[in-house]
């Protein structure tokens, strides 16, 4: 008979021993479950997991009490014998009970996929502002599931006894970490107001987010364009910040770059909501560049997530570049062909080794030129020492000097009008607008 585990070799023994386990429901589609496993591990790494076993199930339907089909539950119990590991972590959301039940089967904890996202976004958290939400996110997600920590608590002072104890203490508990929510809540808001100012104070600017995936290479990106240094590291969810910079290289024009939170699939609802302040910078954004991961093997599933994930935040209509990265990495000229044909409109880089930078740099100008609308200014001659200033917030196409005035026929960025508006003003000048 087929042994239904893969034994893993490596030799990672600080970290925590886990066993995998991937699964393929109808609705996951045609992602392979090797590929979805596969993702797993590149999580449960990042989490400081050590991976000891991995099993793989296709399921037709789900057990609401145990996830798993009863003969699949005694396979995994007696590897969790045998390899006595500290967790259980399954690429699929289970329910409270569901994790309660496995793990009083197995004796030993259970991980559900929203929960190991929300310990590698809980390692990973640096500001003030990461940290708070990812409390938020962790808290939500363990509020029905306090029962299974007193679970086990009374079974270990022996059982029964306790029981009244634990159920008054979650009670309790639980109000704890509603006021927690609350005040978590209420922190929330008044830096999502700061970050609101922040954002104001950055109109009139064209701005644009880096989002995707991932580990697809958007810090590298960032760092590429602004020269800025921003945490690179082949780690899923490195980046949990928006950084913002200004794009310096060879740009004619002022622009923002924010590199953003990277994307995954069945991202936990919960982290979505609490992260609301960091994703708005994509949400107000005035141009994404989607960037993709063009050497990863599922790097087509991987761009239908990101597409759903921008729908659900309501930043489908946002104008899009599709940027496919790592080119430096295909080595079959058939390949890059084909993804080109299919991808016409897409511009292929390596940040590896620049390829493909200095188009994506004029294709991020031409959007910028697209948003810009013409328009006539008509100056006295008196007035021409206001050129420099206009051409610091308009693009001059063309300055006619006639004998009586300067017509300028400029392109002017969102907002460039009232900009114009207040400089002439405040110049106490009345030029015809
Ligand atoms: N070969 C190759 N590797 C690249 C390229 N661009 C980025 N990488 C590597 O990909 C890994 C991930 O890069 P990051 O820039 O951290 O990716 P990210 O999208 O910001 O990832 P998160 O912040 O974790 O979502 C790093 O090891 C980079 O060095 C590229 O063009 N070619
Ligand atoms: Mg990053």
């Amino acid at each position: 008979m087929k042994a239904p585990f893969h034994q893993i070799q490596s030799k990672a023994s600080e970290k925590k021993k886990a066993i995998l386990v991937g699964v393929q429901l109808p609705q996951s589609g045609p992602l392979s479950p090797a590929i979805s496993l596969d993702e797993l591990e590149g999580l449960a790494t990042t989490a400081n997991y050590h991976p000891v076993a991995e099993l793989s199930q296709k399921l037709s339907s789900i057990n609401p009490k145990t996830f798993l089909g009863s003969g699949k539950v005694e396979e995994l119990h007696q590897a969790v014998k045998h390899h006595q590991p500290e967790a259980v972590i399954f690429d699929a959301e289970l329910s409270p009970g569901q994790t309660r039940n496995l793990e009083n089967i197995f004796e030993c904890r259970v991980i559900d996929r929203s929960w190991l996202i929300l310990e590698i976004f809980n390692d990973h958290a640096n500001t003030r502002e990461a940290k708070t939400q990812v409390e938020l996110a962790r808290l939500k997600y363990a509020l029905p599931r306090l029962t299974r920590m007193w679970g086990h608590l009374s079974r270990q002072r022996g059982g029964i006894g306790l029981r009244d104890v634990g159920e008054t203490q979650i009670q309790l508990d639980r109000r704890l970490i509603r006021n927690e929510i609350t005040k978590l809540e209420r922190k929330l808001k008044l830096i999502d107001k700061e970050k609101k100012t922040q954002r104001k104070s950055r109109r009139g600017i064209y701005r644009v987010a880096l989002v995707g995936y991932t580990n697809v290479g958007k810090s590298t990106l960032m760092n590429l364009l602004t020269g800025s240094d921003t945490r690179v590291e082949d780690k899923l969810f490195a980046t949990l910040d928006a950084t913002i910079r200004k794009i310096k290289k060879n740009f004619p024009y002022p622009v923002l770059l924010a590199d953003t939170v990277g994307l995954i699939d069945k991202l936990p609802h919960d982290l979505v909501a609490s992260f609301k302040s960091t994703l708005d910078e994509v949400r107000e954004a005035d141009l994404l560049i989607k960037l993709v991961d063009f050497s990863h093997p599922n790097y087509k599933r991987q761009m239908e997530t990101v597409e759903e994930v921008l729908s659900e935040m309501g930043a489908q209509a946002i104008d899009s570049l599709l940027v496919f990265n790592k080119t430096d990495r295909i080595d079959d000229p058939e390949v890059s062909a084909n993804a080109q044909q299919l991808n016409p409109q897409a511009v292929f880089v390596s940040c590896k080794t620049g390829d493909g930078i200095d188009r994506l740099q004029k294709e991020i100008i031409r959007c910028y030129e697209n948003r810009l609308t013409p328009y006539t200014l008509k100056l006295d001659y008196y007035q021409a020492n206001l050129i420099s200033d206009i051409r610091k917030q308009a693009i001059i196409v063309k300055e006619d000097y006639q004998d009586d005035r300067i017509i300028l026929s400029l392109r002017l960025p969102p907002e460039g009008k009232a900009r114009l508006k207040k400089l002439l003003l405040q110049k106490n000048s009345s030029a015809a607008l």
